[in-house]
């Protein structure tokens, strides 16, 4: 562990122990939602994570210092910090000498969460291959960054404000294993099933943990990623979805909205535009992946004893 990074007592002791511990992001408070939903979700999700037996560690950058396990203020400090800038794994350097707050991408958060020896990372929406990548070049950072740390990431999916037909290829490209939590339909975050199908489908958690396990015995560095659907009940209605969709995409195009300002934006959208039925599927994907990281975190500390 490189000392560049703050990791709290908890979380510290937890790893050392063996103990379960569950990596979670922060721009998903800083940029993916909006106030004071987003305070409340951090301050449900420790809870629910505590209650599952298992130690939370939310991961964002306070003013300079990356943290591990952020503490109830430094949440809360970083939900209502205007000046909080979304960093991926490129800008952290950028973000300590500057001594910026940051909210966490997967990309950033999965790097920090391997630093500190933790093991499993749940959270809402994958960032993928943006649509008209083959023009723009924009992909997420997450894709190549998760190909080179060895992680469980929970997922809904990817949003359908990407390529999520390319982001699969890409996914392949770059040895990352995928499986669907008990379903081989891959889920598109808001609905359940985005109209893509992946090989793999898991039964349990423990699955997952031995897929994790195998990975690890054979050397291989590369993230398993868990596609977790929302509950077909609480997804987005496709029509609605369908239209805001092509909204969200052609408002991105006439404001010039591009590269890091893309993801935000059209989430954003997304928020304003279906009268809160989209908050409301963001909100259960993310706890659904919420407590299936827990219980695969739970496995994993339990088969690595
Ligand atoms: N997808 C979502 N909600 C989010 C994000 C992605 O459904 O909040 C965030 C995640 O933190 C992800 C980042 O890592 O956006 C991806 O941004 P970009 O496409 O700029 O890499
Ligand atoms: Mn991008």
């Amino acid at each position: 562990m490189t000392n560049a990074v703050r990791v709290s007592d908890e979380v510290r002791e937890a790893v050392r122990d063996g103990r379960p511990v569950l990596a979670l992001e922060s721009t998903i408070l800083t940029h993916g939602l909006p106030r004071p939903a987003n305070e409340e979700l951090a301050l449900e999700t420790e809870e629910r994570v505590r209650a599952a037996g298992v130690v939370p560690a939310t991961i964002g950058v306070v003013n300079g210092a990356p943290t591990v396990g952020l503490s109830t203020d430094e949440l809360v400090g970083l939900s209502r910090d205007d000046s909080a800038v979304k960093a991926s794994l490129r800008d952290l350097p950028i973000a300590v000498a500057k001594g910026l707050s940051a909210g966490t991408t997967v990309a950033a958060t999965a790097y920090l969460a391997v630093q500190a020896g933790v093991r499993v990372f749940s959270t809402g929406g994958l960032g993928g291959v943006h649509r008209g990548a083959e023009t723009t070049f924009d992909e997420s950072a997450d894709l190549g960054t998760l190909a080179g740390l060895p992680l469980v990431v929970v997922s809904a999916g990817v949003k359908s404000i990407l390529d999520i037909g390319l982001t699969l290829e890409r996914l392949e490209t770059l040895n990352l294993s995928v499986v669907g939590y008990g379903t081989t339909d891959y889920p598109g975050f808001y609905v359940a099933d985005s109209g893509f199908d992946i090989e793999y489908s898991i039964g349990s958690p423990e699955e997952a943990a031995r897929i994790a396990v195998a990975r690890d015995a054979l050397g291989i560095d590369s993230t398993l990623l868990v596609a977790n659907p929302v509950s077909a009940d609480l997804q987005l209605s496709p029509e609605l979805h369908d239209r805001v969709l092509a909204e969200a995409l052609s408002a991105a195009v006439a404001n010039g909205v591009h590269g890091h300002d893309s993801t935000p934006f059209l989430l954003d959208y997304f928020a304003k535009s279906t009268g809160g039925e989209s908050m409301a599927a963001n909100l259960a994907a993310y706890r659904g992946n919420v407590d299936l990281g827990a219980q695969i975190a739970l496995s994993l500390s339990a088969l690595s004893e």
